[in-house]
């Protein structure tokens, strides 16, 4: 209650900040990030998605924060856009089912990117499974207009719903990227890796990109890749952080 209360005010006071986790390719290079929401509470410190993404979807307030989000993205991306080392850089943003739900969603996104001046080959919009749920015809006409404008649809946490299969049929996706539950005992259970390799030779053959979720050490990093994982995200290779400090 008290706590959607200063959730209204977390916007229009400059209270949210965005962290950049890297995304690294085959060689450990970064190629780019996912930028990852926090909210600077006035008294409680900073506060993770967890702790209040819920609750902007219970209160409504998801669709200002989720354009938040994607101005911060798309501004960041419009800055490095005229510097050729930074130009390639590609910015993945979480999407919430409710954000999708909204009538506008599509104009919205594309009037950000209209006037952010990003190049929309460079955004990618993360989705789960489970936000598709509700009105999937609907997701998905509007997804394929977002694919349609250039954006980039990565379907986030891959594996770990009912419906992946039919999903990576149905959504004009780019993108799909392996839990990190299969990932985290890759080196070591058998079962996990023969879930990784198909979903690899799976994507792969349907022309989609993979990233390989939740790398925190060497020995994963090696047994993904030895799969033909091209992308690779988790704490070896950078935690989420402001990208002051992840620039340096
Ligand atoms: O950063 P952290 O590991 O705490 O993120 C936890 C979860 O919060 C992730 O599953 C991520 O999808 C979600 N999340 C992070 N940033 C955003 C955001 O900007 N919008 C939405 N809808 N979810 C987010
Ligand atoms: O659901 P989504 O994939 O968007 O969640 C991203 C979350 O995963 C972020 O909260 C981030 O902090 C967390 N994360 C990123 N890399 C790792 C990792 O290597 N290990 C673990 N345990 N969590 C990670
Ligand atoms: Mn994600
Ligand atoms: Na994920």
């Amino acid at each position: 209650i008290a706590l959607g209360q200063a959730l209204r005010r977390a916007v229009p006071e400059g209270q949210l900040r965005l962290h950049y986790q890297p995304l690294v390719d085959r060689a450990g290079a970064c190629i780019g990030y996912e930028a990852l929401v926090r909210w600077q509470h006035p008294e409680r410190g900073l506060l993770a998605p967890g702790a209040f993404i819920a609750l902007a979807e219970a209160t409504g307030l998801i669709d200002e924060i989720g354009l938040w989000v994607l101005e911060q993205a798309c501004s960041q991306l419009a800055a490095w856009r005229d510097v050729p080392a930074f130009a390639p850089l590609s910015v993945a943003v979480n999407v919430s089912a409710a954000q999708l739900r909204h009538p506008e969603v599509v104009e919205q996104i594309a009037a950000v990117l209209r006037r952010s001046g990003a190049p929309a080959a460079r955004l990618t919009l993360e989705l789960t499974e489970s936000m598709l749920q509700q009105d999937v015809e609907d997701g998905v006409r509007k997804l394929r207009a977002l694919r349609a404008l250039g954006i980039g649809l990565a379907l986030d946490d891959f594996g770990t719903g009912y419906s992946s299969l039919s999903y990576l049929k149905r959504l004009p996706l780019t993108t799909v990227k392996i839990d990190r539950s299969f990932i985290r005992h890759i080196d070591a259970d058998g079962q996990d890796e023969a879930i990784a390799r198909a979903i690899v030779g799976l994507a792969t053959t349907l022309g989609l990109r993979v990233v390989a979720e939740g790398v925190e050490t060497q020995a994963q990093f090696e047994r993904v890749a030895a799969l033909g994982c091209e992308a690779f995200q988790g704490y070896l290779f950078g935690r989420p952080q402001p990208l002051a400090d992840v620039a340096a």
